[in-house]
């Protein structure tokens, strides 16, 4: 089953949790703070608004807000504090600075070459370098059979269409959460060789879109990565999360 939806692709990774209010239009990722509201205080009730979709839903917010307890590659800690603030108005500073510090491949992300491909790394190969033309503009949201991983045979039965260049691929991870579980899971579902392979060879796909931490499912992790990674130019841009998919609605 393949749906249509019209989809800027986000590729910022700054969304920060705060305290915030969740209006019918808030994004996803912020309901677990639904029910938090006021901030500051005083005579005037601040409430933050956090939306998933700009522009009458031209453009769609498909990324993961980082949280504390989004889970993390091969650990079950999960992201862990990765936020903290060297200075604070509560402390007496002029203004708050926060500091980050996390992996770069947490929650939603994109791969660079260079991670599979030393040459690629040491000649420079990095998230610069990727097309923004191709990471961001409509996109298909696909339904992958639910009891599979993403192999040629998944991949034929899909029959995407020729032209279609931005794929996201919703799966199993969707429906059990999986990036809502602090806890890392070897059983998510992603490429595998085969799959990826029958998608360089048979589509115009140039960004692939899956709902959890890699595109290539554990079995086949390096070897997946290789088949996208390999040709830079034309293939192959990533981007994780569930919870983005999950709301998506059809146009
Ligand atoms: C405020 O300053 C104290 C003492 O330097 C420090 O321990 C504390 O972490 C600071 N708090 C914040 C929120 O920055
Ligand atoms: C997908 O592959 C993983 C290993 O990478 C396996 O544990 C899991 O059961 C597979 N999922 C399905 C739905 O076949
Ligand atoms: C906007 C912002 O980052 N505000 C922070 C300022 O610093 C205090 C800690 O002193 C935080 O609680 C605020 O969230």
């Amino acid at each position: 089953m393949a749906k249509i939806v019209g989809l800027m692709l986000l590729v910022q990774i700054l969304f920060l949790a705060a305290t915030g209010a969740a209006a019918s239009s808030a994004h996803p990722a912020y309901e677990e703070e639904a029910a938090a509201c006021g901030v500051g205080g005083g005579e005037e009730e601040l409430v933050v608004i956090r939306r998933e979709e700009y522009d009458g839903g031209r453009i769609l917010d498909i990324t993961h807000a980082y949280r504390e307890d989004m889970p993390s590659w091969e650990t079950d800690e999960g992201l862990g504090q990765f936020l903290c603030f060297p200075r604070s108005m509560k402390n007496g500073s002029l203004a708050n600075n926060s500091e980050m510090k996390m992996g770069t491949h947490s929650g939603t992300h994109v791969d660079a070459p260079g991670h599979v491909f030393q040459h690629y790394f040491e000649a420079g190969f990095d998230v610069d370098t990727l097309d923004l033309e191709v990471l961001n503009g409509p996109a298909l949201l696909v339904d992958v059979p639910r009891d599979k991983n993403i192999t040629a045979e998944v991949m034929e039965s899909l029959h995407i269409p020729k032209g279609v260049r931005r794929v996201l691929f919703r799966t199993l991870n969707t429906d059990r959460k999986l990036m809502w579980k602090k806890e890392y899971h070897t059983d998510y579902v992603g490429f595998m060789k085969d799959g990826a392979q029958w998608l360089v060879d048979n589509t115009d796909i140039k960004l692939v879109g899956v709902d959890y931490l890699s595109v290539a499912a554990y079995a086949d992790l390096i070897p997946s990565h290789l088949v996208f990674l390999k040709s830079r130019d034309q293939l192959c841009w990533l981007f994780s999360g569930n919870h983005p998919c999950g709301s998506l609605k059809t146009r």
